[in-house]
C-alpha cells in the first residue's frame, strides 16, 4: 500500500514551505484544554495560539476535546493532530498547516481522561466553543437549565455528558489534586460570556460544595471572538489538497479578517496571544456587545430574510434588491443608538465593514447554517437591541422585522413553499405551540411570544411591539420577503 496520502507528520517535509506549521508539531507540552473542536476554533483560537507560541514560546499546546462529534477527532487522529486553514479572500486564497494541537479527544470515548486533564497542573487555561446551547442556560434569565442530563452529571458518578457537568467534575478533581488556579474562558457568542460562565459555574459549584475554592482559584475571562468560518465543504477540502499536495480531512476555510479581544485574567499564566495580534484588556464587554448586536445580529437578519427569499448563501442574500439598504437602516437606526461602542469605534463604519465581509463571494456561508438555533441566538443578537430601544421609548422596526422573519422561518417553509429546516433545541416546543395556535399572523406571533426562554416578559407584554410584529409577519406572509424589501427600498 502507498504511504498515506494524508496530511501527517511524515508528510510535512514535502509540503510547500509557506504552508508548513510555525511551531514544530509535538514539541510544546499541553497547557490548554479546549472544549468543542469546531471549524471556528480551528481557524481562530488555534491559529492565534500557534502564532503566539511561534512568537513567544511556552508550553501552550492545545488538547482539543469534542463533547460529541466523532468525525473531526477521527480525522485529526489519523493526521497526527495536524490540519490546515485556507484563507479565502475575494480574489485569492492561501493555505497553512496548524501545529498547535497537542492532542484531540472525544469526551464520550474517554471521559475519565478528560476529567484528569482538567485536574492536571500543566493545564492552566480551559477554553470553550460549545455554541450557545452547550451552556444549558435559560437565555432569558441566564440561569442553568437543570435538566435530567445535567442533574445526573452532578449527582451521580456516571461519566459526564454535558459541558457544565464536565467542568464541575473537572474542578472537583482539580481541587482534590491541589493542581493550582485555572482560567475558564468562554469563546462563544454570548453576552458578557465570562460573566455568564462564572454565573453558571458558581451556581453549580454551590450545589456541589466547592463554591469557596472556585472563588479563590478559578477566573472567567470574558472575550470577543471574530472570524467568519463557514462549515467545511468539498470545495474547502479540494482547495487544501491543491495547496498541500496531500488530503486533509480536517481542513477549514475562513475569511481573511480575524480579531480577538481578551480580558486579561489568567491566574495560572497565559501565552503571548497579544504577540499574535489579540488585544488584552480589562473589559471586553463593549466589544462583545458591538459584535453581537451588529455582526451577529445582522448575520441572523440576512440569514432569515435570505433563506425565506430562497437564497442559499449570505453573500447571495446580500444581492437581493433592498436587503443591503434594510441592513444599513437596521444598523443606523436601531443598533447604533442601542449601544456605546468601544472608544474610537464608530458603529456605522463597523457595520459597513461587516456588510463587506458578508459579501465576500469566496465564503460559502449557508443562510440555514446561521439560521439554526435561533431560540438561543435571537436574545443577545436582536432582542436585547429591541428591549433597549423600547425602554428608550422607540419602536425599532428594522430589528422587529428580523423577529417577524424568524417567526415565518420557524413555520418551516420559504416564500416559494420549499421547506426550510428548523434546527433548534426548542424545535419541539416551537412546533407544539404553533400547532395549538390559529394559523394566522396574530396567532403565530401570540404563540411564539409565549416562549419564555426566548422573549423576556417585557417583550411578551408589549402590546405595541406585538402589533408591529403582526403587521410585519402579515406582509412577509402575503407578499414574500423579496417584495417586502423591494417595496420598502
Ligand atoms: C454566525 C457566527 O453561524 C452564526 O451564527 O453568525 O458563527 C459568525 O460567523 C461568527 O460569530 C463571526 O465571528
Amino acid at each position: 500500500m502507498a504511504v498515506s496520502d494524508l496530511l501527517n507528520r511524515a508528510a510535512l517535509d514535502a509540503l510547500p514551505a509557506a504552508t508548513r506549521p510555525l511551531v514544530e508539531p509535538g514539541t510544546a507540552q499541553a497547557g490548554i484544554v479546549h472544549l468543542g473542536v469546531s471549524a471556528f476554533f480551528r481557524a481562530h483560537q488555534a491559529v492565534y495560539t500557534e502564532d503566539a507560541m511561534a512568537a513567544g514560546g511556552g508550553d501552550w499546546g492545545i488538547v482539543a476535546v469534542a463533547p460529541r462529534s466523532r468525525a473531526v477527532v477521527d480525522a485529526l487522529a489519523a493526521q497526527d493532530n495536524l490540519y490546515s486553514v485556507t484563507t479565502l479572500g475575494p480574489s485569492g486564497h492561501s493555505t497553512r498547516v496548524i501545529g498547535a494541537l497537542a492532542d484531540a479527544r472525544r469526551l464520550p470515548q474517554d471521559p475519565a481522561a478528560v476529567v484528569a486533564l482538567l485536574a492536571s497542573p500543566a493545564i492552566r487555561i480551559v477554553t470553550l466553543t460549545v455554541t450557545e446551547k452547550g451552556y444549558r442556560l435559560d437565555p432569558a434569565t441566564g440561569r442553568p437549565l437543570l435538566d435530567d442530563e445535567l442533574r445526573a452529571d452532578l449527582e451521580t458518578d456516571r461519566p459526564p455528558r454535558t459541558v457544565p457537568g464536565l467542568l464541575i467534575r473537572g474542578l472537583l478533581a482539580r481541587r482534590r489534586a491541589d493542581a493550582g488556579p485555572i482560567a475558564l474562558m468562554s469563546c462563544d457568542n454570548l453576552p458578557a460570556n465570562g460573566h455568564l460562565l462564572r454565573g453558571l459555574v458558581d451556581h453549580l459549584a454551590a450545589a456541589t460544595g466547592i463554591a469557596d475554592w472556585v472563588r479563590a482559584s478559578v477566573t472567567f475571562p470574558g472575550t470577543m471572538v471574530d472570524r467568519i468560518v463557514p462549515a467545511t465543504t468539498p470545495s474547502t477540502l479540494s482547495l487544501a489538497e491543491g495547496a498541500l499536495g496531500v488530503r486533509d480531512l480536517a481542513a477549514v476555510g475562513a475569511e481573511p479578517y480575524y480579531a480577538w479581544i481578551i480580558e486579561d485574567d489568567f491566574p495560572g499564566g497565559r501565552l503571548a496571544w497579544d504577540r499574535a495580534g489579540a488585544v488584552l484588556t480589562d473589559d471586553p464587554r463593549p466589544w462583545e456587545r458591538l459584535k453581537l448586536r451588529t455582526l451577529n445580529g445582522v448575520h441572523s437578519a440576512v440569514a432569515y430574510l435570505g433563506a425565506l427569499a430562497g437564497t442559499e448563501t449570505i453573500a447571495e442574500a446580500l444581492r437581493l434588491p433592498g436587503l443591503p439598504e434594510a441592513m444599513r437602516r437596521l444598523i443606523a437606526e436601531d443598533i447604533t443608538p442601542s449601544l456605546t461602542p468601544p472608544p474610537g469605534v464608530n458603529t456605522i463604519a463597523y457595520g459597513e465593514e461587516v456588510l463587506e465581509r458578508f459579501a465576500n463571494p469566496a465564503i460559502d456561508y449557508r443562510t440555514v447554517q446561521v439560521a439554526m438555533d435561533g431560540s438561543q441566538k435571537l436574545p443577545q443578537r436582536v432582542l436585547h437591541t429591541i428591549l433597549d430601544r423600547r425602554s428608550a421609548g422607540a419602536m425599532p422596526v428594522h430589528a422587529t422585522l428580523v423577529v417577524a422573519a424568524w417567526m415565518r422561518f420557524v413555520q418551516g417553509a420559504a416564500d416559494d413553499g420549499r421547506a426550510v429546516p428548523l434546527d433548534d433545541p426548542l424545535a419541539e416546543r416551537i412546533r407544539g405551540r404553533l400547532a395549538a395556535a390559529p394559523a394566522t399572523p396574530s396567532g403565530v406571533v401570540e404563540a411564539l411570544l409565549g416562549l419564555d426562554t426566548v422573549f423576556a416578559p417585557a417583550l411578551a407584554a408589549d402590546a405595541a411591539l406585538r402589533g408591529v410584529l403582526v403587521e410585519q409577519l402579515t406582509a412577509i406572509t402575503k407578499h414574500g420577503v423579496a417584495a417586502t424589501l423591494a417595496g420598502a427600498a
